[in-house]
Parts: structure tokens; sequence; C-alpha cells
């Protein structure tokens, strides 16, 4: 049986940059320092006292939560939110996970429940948009309530930022698709950090944005930690663009080691910095009050058509 390349403990996983075997133990110290060395190189946690996490239960956050806890638990204050999006069979487990880890890491986790807080459920927005033939895919509808909510939670409860789980295929999977589809003003949101720009509107990080899928997955083996299993019932098909552009950066990778990092590192250091963007003016919503370049932001827009009985012509 392989042995680790540091102590001679039962290898755990193979990692190249040792061109060897790491133990369980190892592997976690060596995830953590990728994840500490990418949080000095961008200054992320620069000014930041209090820091809410979000929390879907997948094995990116809750990686997160357990990584920034570890590495930073006694120098900044850390919080949790988990957002119960009303997904049958999905968000109940999700939800017992993300409780089980708050359990463990003894890390105080908020609940949000979009039915019983604000009326709808992603459920309702599916089928809504299904039956009037609009092609909203419920994955839209999902990630505007994920991202105003995170960002109005800690808005309100006073947090200098919000860290999600996203990770280096997550954004590459995000980058490239803006670049297909000429998406230019959410190609440069895909950054390690994204600055405030509005008391409204908090700084947000990605910690991870340098580990893999399989390296998130293997850190929270190794750790033991409990993740959601059951895949979303709303995960687009393999056949979207996307997912099809993910799997081939995978295979590119397969054969040229290190095109990721090499992706990655140009998007970063040349691409994005070379993108100029004009700043959007931001009015404040008409019905709750946060930020946004149009008279009601998305948020209540959504909510208002899932939530009313009147005719919805004004928002559609
Ligand atoms: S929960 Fe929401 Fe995911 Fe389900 S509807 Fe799509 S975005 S797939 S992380
Ligand atoms: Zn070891
Ligand atoms: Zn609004």
């Amino acid at each position: 049986m392989a042995k680790c390349r540091i102590c001679g403990k039962p290898g755990f996983v193979y990692v190249s940059e040792y061109k060897g075997y790491l133990c369980k133990e190892h592997y976690s110290r060596f995830i953590e320092s990728k994840v500490d060395r990418c949080v000095k190189r961008f200054a992320l946690l620069r000014g930041i006292k209090r820091l809410l996490i979000g929390l879907s239960g997948g094995k990116d956050s809750i990686a997160l939560l357990y990584i920034m806890n570890r590495l930073y638990g006694d120098k900044i204050e850390l919080e949790g939110l988990h957002i119960n999006l009303g997904i049958p069979g999905y968000s109940g487990e999700s939800q017992q996970i993300v409780d089980k880890l708050s359990s463990i890491t003894g890390i105080k986790v908020s609940f949000i429940n979009l039915c019983a807080d604000y009326g709808f459920s992603i459920k309702k927005a599916a089928d809504y948009y299904f039956k009037k033939r609009i092609n909203r895919p419920p994955c839209s509808v999902c990630g505007t309530v994920k991202r105003y909510l995170l960002n109005k939670y800690a808005v309100e409860k006073g947090f200098d930022a919000v860290a999600t789980g996203h990770n280096l295929d997550d954004i590459l999977r995000f980058a490239s698709t803006n670049i297909v589809t000429g998406d230019v003003s959410n190609l440069v949101k895909q950054v390690p950090r994204e600055e405030s720009t509005h008391p409204k509107i908090v700084t947000k990080i990605r910690p991870l944005c340098y580990l893999s899928n399989k390296e998130t997955l293997n850190y929270v083996e190794a750790n033991n930690l409990p993740i959601v299993r059951t895949t979303c019932p709303y995960k687009p098909s393999e056949r979207k663009l996307a997912p099809m552009l993910a799997s081939k950066i995978g295979e590119i990778e397969a054969v040229i080691p290190g095109f990721k990092s090499m992706y990655i590192n140009n998007l970063w250091r040349k691409i994005i910095p070379s993108i100029k963007t004009e700043p959007v003016e931001l009015n404040e919503c008409e019905i709750c009050g946060m930020p946004t370049s149009i008279k009601v932001c998305s948020f209540c827009k959504i909510r208002h058509i899932l939530t009313s009985d009147q005719s919805e012509e004004r928002f559609l």
C-alpha cells in the first residue's frame, strides 16, 4: 500500500505537487496551506473582522467553513447562513447537513426559509416558468435569490464580507460561459475578491478559488465531514453549455497538466484587468430599498410574480 510522503502512514490520495501519496492528515494541511496562500496573495481578509459564509450543504461550502474556522477562527468572527430554497427531496437534507456542521464546528449558523419568510420557493418558480413557457431556468432564479438574501442578511447584520465556496472549476466554468455568451459584466466578477461598490453591497470573497472539485471532495472525505449526497432535481443537464464547457476544460487539463492554472492566472492578471466597464448607476429598489440599476430589483420582481394574484405584465 502506498505510504504518505511525509510521515509514512497509509496514503489517502496521490498529490502531484508531492509526486506521491499523502495521508489524510497531511493532505488536509496541504489543502489548508493552499487556501491560506490564496487568502494572503489576494488580501482576501483585508479589513474584514466579521465574515458571513454562505452554506448550501454541498462539499465546497462545507469545506469552506471548516477550513476558514481552522485557519482564522481565532482571528475573525465567522457565521454561516443557510437558505432553505424549498426544493423537494433536496432542501430538507441540505438544512440537516448544515445544522450538523454547525454542531461539529461550534460556529453559529442562521437559517432563512424562502417559503416561510418570503412566500415562495424555487419549486414554485420552476413550476411557474414551465407552465408559462418562459425560458428562465430554475438555477437562474435560484442564483438571484441566494445572492440577494446573502447580501441583504450581511448588510443588515453588519458583516464586512460574504464568503462563498466557489472553487477553481466553478470560476472557470462561469468565466468560459461569460466569454462565449459575451456577458462582460459578469465576466469581470469572476475574481477572488469583489469589492463593495455601495454601502448596501458587501464585499464578496472566494477563498477556495484555487482548489478543484476533486480537491474539495477529497478534503471533506479526509475530515469525515457531512455533505449533501442528493443531487438537486434542477441541476442542468450535461448537454447545456456550462457543463459542456466544464467537461472540455477537464479534458484539456488531463492532456495538458497546468492548463487550468494558466487559464485562471491569465484571466485574473491580464484579461479581466484589461476590461473597462462603466460604473453602473444604482438606485434603491422601490419595494425593498436594496440597490438596483432598475426600478424594482430582480428579487422583488420574482417574489411579486410568485406571490401575487395580480397581473404580472409589469414585471415580465
Ligand atoms: S440548488 Fe439552485 Fe443549485 Fe438546484 S436550482 Fe440550480 S442553483 S442546481 S447549486
Ligand atoms: Zn502523513
Ligand atoms: Zn427589491
